[in-house]
């Protein structure tokens, strides 16, 4: 079968949307780090909005900090792929043209290093996961025993991580004369600018302490809250979409209706006039914070919860009432620690919320959300735990899904199943837990991982308490039965 490209973009079905503009005629004013399905499902789909609209300054040079994988997928089509938008009711298949080279940085690090340093480049953007910023989850502080970042701090020359990349280029513009970009975080990480800032400004000063200083008074690191769910593709999603477009694309992905972005307006340089979805706002951290505690926090509880029942799609976890009943009185919990913004009406974005989740065309894997949990649950549900616990309040939900977590790390489901621990911190906590025999000394040794607990808040009595009862039934009587058992206590 053909593949997807310039040249076959004509033989697509007409309802396909295409891009409406001239791709020859399009600059790279982006650059982005981390191109995975959610950046070609969320930023590049608004850049791609700004190119239709007809500025063509804004096209992306995107690239992969590790793995050749999504360059080997674009590069055949011509940085070309289809964003798959469903849900229950409708299916639309659009175009994405605004990616115009993906770069393997370990392969060619001059080659992005020179984008990075381009004189039309003006907005850098980074989806790198939680843990692509070299900080540690509980303090904010660089790890600077990973090797990769002990790599950086010795040596820039070919950077390991997208803070050395980032420094690296901003010498690179300092010495030409050039302005910095507007760097912006796109990850799910409290105060994701202020992060990525310091992570910048730590590693430059080591450095090159002027560097470090041009940078924070020249450079912009915008706060931002990115929104939208994106499971990975799959082998099936690939099939499906060339027997619809009669066309292969290996780069396609998968995403929901809803998309948002919501970014502080603090660019050092040009940006664009950014369409429907983006909103630019003084105060991002009421957003951020309602989205982490209310989306992602559920999200987390659902994963641990529904995966260790063996339940393969949040969908089908929130089929069961218990699983239900368990996310509302999470809500609950969690919203009594937020200071939404008055556009936010929380019971309204609780409903759509829920019907988001319940979308049964996306399959979004509960694996997929329970990666990387020791870099999620410090913003996710720890910090909504500490907040209500300040005001002695009830964390009886909140630490069901801390509880699930520490389940998920013993490596088996309850039906037996083994599972990986996909988690950057997973072979620390699995050496702590084997040498805990009783529920009891699992707790106490979760709670010394102060990477992921705050000591104050593993020295909470009313914490440790709430967590032993839950880890101990699900221990003994699985998932499902501790849903059932929490169901009938609320
Ligand atoms: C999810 C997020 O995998 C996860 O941890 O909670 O990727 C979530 O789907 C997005 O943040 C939605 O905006």
């Amino acid at each position: 079968m053909r593949r997807l490209s310039s040249a076959t973009l004509d033989a697509l079905p007409d309802d396909v949307i295409r891009p409406a503009y001239d791709r020859a005629a399009v600059r790279a004013g982006v650059v982005h780090l981390g191109i995975g399905a959610f950046h070609r499902a969320h930023q590049a789909a608004v850049f791609d909005d700004v190119l239709n609209a007809g500025d063509l300054r804004w096209g992306i040079v995107a690239a992969s900090l590790r793995s050749p994988r999504v360059r080997d997928q674009m590069a055949p089509q011509d940085g070309l792929y289809t964003m798959l938008v469903r849900d229950g009711s409708s299916e639309r298949a659009r175009i994405i043209g605004a990616v115009q080279r993906v770069i393997v940085a370990p392969e060619e690090p001059l080659a992005l290093l020179d984008a990075l340093a381009s004189p039309h480049t003006h907005i850098v953007t980074l989806t790198i996961t939680e843990k692509g910023y070299k900080l540690d989850p509980a303090t904010g502080e660089l790890i600077e025993h990973d090797p990769q970042l002990a790599a950086d701090l010795a040596s820039l020359t070919r950077p390991q991580t997208a803070p050395g990349y980032l420094v690296a280029a901003l010498a690179k513009r300092k010495a030409l004369g050039l302005p910095p970009f507007t760097a912006i975080s796109c990850d799910n990480l409290p105060h994701n600018g202020r992060r990525l800032r310091n992570a910048v400004l730590a590693l430059a000063h080591r450095h090159d302490a002027p560097l470090a200083e041009w940078i924070a008074e020249e450079g912009a690191f915008p706060e931002t809250m990115v929104d939208r769910i994106v499971p990975a593709t799959t082998a099936e999603d690939v099939a499906a979409l060339a027997a619809r477009l009669d066309v292969a694309d290996h780069a396609m992905v998968k995403t929901e209706p809803f998309t948002q972005w919501v970014i502080e307006d603090r660019f050092c340089g040009p940006r664009p006039e950014f369409g429907a979805g983006v909103q630019l706002t003084a105060a991002v951290a009421p957003w951020e914070e309602a989205k982490l505690r209310l989306l992602n926090g559920a999200h987390s509880g659902i994963a641990y919860l529904g995966g260790l029942a063996g339940i393969e799609h949040v969908h089908e976890v929130l089929a069961l009432p218990a699983a239900r009943a368990f996310v509302e009185a999470l809500w609950d919990e969690a919203q009594t620690t937020l200071s939404p913004p008055p556009e936010l009406n929380i019971a309204l974005y609780r409903r759509e919320l829920m019907a988001r989740f319940d979308n049964p065309t996306l399959r979004h894997r509960t694996r997929q959300i329970a990666m990387d949990g020791s870099q999620k649950l410090p913003q996710r549900l720890l910090a909504p735990i500490a907040a209500r616990l300040a005001t002695g309040k009830g964390i009886k939900a909140l630490s069901l899904a801390v509880a699930a977590w520490l389940r998920w790390q013993a490596g088996q489901d309850d039906l037996g199943n083994a599972h990986d621990v996909d988690d950057p911190l997973a072979g620390m906590i699995a050496a702590r837990l084997k040498g805990a025999g009783t529920t009891e000394e699992r707790v106490a040794a979760i709670l010394r991982v102060d990477a992921v607990v705050p000591p104050a808040l593993a020295e909470n009595g009313a914490f440790r308490m709430a967590l032993t009862r839950w880890l101990a039934m699900l221990e003994t009587q699985g998932a499902l039965a501790t849903l059932a058992s929490f169901q009938g206590e609320i």
